[in-house]
């Protein structure tokens, strides 16, 4: 089988895989650039969405909504990441594209570009969690998320984690997200982990019921890592609090 058939079979087998070097290191350092660009403010685009990270590392002091803190270096996540040409043209790129092919066919739509971001020292704690259910406010659950490696992610560096085969298990609650503590224990999730380190330019695929965490960064180096998840077209946002969002097309 080819590497990307490999990496497709992976998948669906054991919810993630990993395609080793696929994004070339010049674009990965552009990527890099822009990432700190952003942070810094150097770089804006409307609606952009910034989550500082907690001092303490801990991810339930985190505080949700409070949106740009200035320039540093220690944002947990940034959003809408689809507005900067240079993101853009990673996600909807020839070598994604082929990915998304082959895992959700087409056409496709964007639910979000994100980078995930662990400064040197820092970074928190992000607990077992699975990304789907009610609060995504979708009329069905996405299955696809693309997580392309933007620095070295060693097990120091708090890489990803997961747990394999989860992803059979269907969502742990209606609401989705964090996996409550009773339902980590039962399913002996501590035990199952498996740390997937990855090199700058390496790229996973994680199904969306995944269940997957990943810990602080105790090293001297930033660890960020871009995520992109993409839905089937005819999948709507069926959220009833706001006007519902439309999904950006991304391959036809
Ligand atoms: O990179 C991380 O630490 C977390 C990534 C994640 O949760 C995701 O891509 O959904």
């Amino acid at each position: 089988m080819s590497p990307l058939a490999d990496a497709v079979a992976h998948y669906r087998e054991h919810g993630w895989a990993r395609m080793p070097a696929l994004a070339p290191l010049d674009i990965v350092a552009r990527l890099r650039s822009r990432a700190e660009e952003i942070a810094t403010g150097q770089v804006s685009y409307p609606g952009l969405f910034f989550q500082p990270d907690t001092p303490t590392g801990k991810y339930e002091d985190l505080i949700f909504g409070h949106g740009w803190a200035g320039p540093t270096a220690a944002y947990r996540k940034i959003e809408k990441l689809e507005q900067d040409p240079e993101f853009w043209a990673w996600l909807a790129g020839q070598q994604l594209r082929a990915l998304v092919a082959a895992v959700i066919g087409g056409p496709v739509s964007l639910y979000r570009a994100v980078i995930f971001s662990k400064a040197a020292h820092t970074g928190s704690n992000l607990p077992w969690h699975q990304d789907a259910g009610l609060f995504w406010g979708l009329s069905r659950d996405p299955e696809l998320q693309i997580w392309t490696a933007l620095d070295d992610a060693p097990l120091e560096s708090g890489c990803l984690e997961v747990f394999p085969g989860s992803h059979k298990l269907g969502l742990a609650t209606p609401l989705g997200g964090v996996v409550p503590g009773p339902q980590v224990l039962a399913a002996l999730a501590d035990e199952r982990a498996l740390a997937v380190p990855a090199a700058a330019g390496d790229v996973m695929l994680l199904h969306n019921h995944l269940w997957h965490r990943s810990g602080p960064n105790r090293t001297a180096h930033p660890r960020r890592a871009f995520t992109v998840c993409y839905l089937p077209r005819d999948t709507r946002c069926v959220r009833k609090k706001r006007a519902p969002r439309s999904f950006i097309p991304v391959f036809d």
